[in-house]
């Protein structure tokens, strides 16, 4: 069981920003950006390598959570969405999770 099951759960407390009956929503532990939340599948899945068809509208939904939790935080002058992927990507929790930064500019490319 990952941490974020713990969370999803309720067994450990977060900063839950946003709760449906398919995911959750909460500020990132060690924040990247003055906005930074994790949106996250109720479902255990653990990374994007592991989606299958079945969750093709899970991860649209989770989607448009990101565009909901962005105008809510006004982030108007854009922001950027990122899911890590394994080893080279720098992934540290093994369930799927969409990292929703905003508040400052960002760089590119990503390092
Ligand atoms: P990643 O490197 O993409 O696997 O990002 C995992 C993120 O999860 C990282 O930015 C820190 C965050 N994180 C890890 N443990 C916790 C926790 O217990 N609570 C919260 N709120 N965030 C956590």
């Amino acid at each position: 069981m990952t941490i974020f099951k713990k969370i999803i759960d309720h067994e450990i407390p977060a900063d839950i920003v946003y709760e449906d009956d398919q995911c959750l929503a909460f500020r990132d532990i060690s924040p990247q950006a003055p906005t930074h939340i994790l949106v996250i599948p109720k479902k255990e899945i653990t990374a994007v390598d592991a989606l299958t068809e079945e969750d093709q509208m899970l991860v649209g939904h989770i989607f448009l959570v990101i565009q909901k939790i962005a105008k809510d935080e006004g982030l108007t002058d854009g922001f950027r969405v990122v899911t890590n992927n394994g080893q080279n990507a720098c992934q540290t929790v093994p369930h799927l999770h969409f990292h929703l930064l905003g508040g400052r500019p960002f760089g590119w490319p990503p390092g």
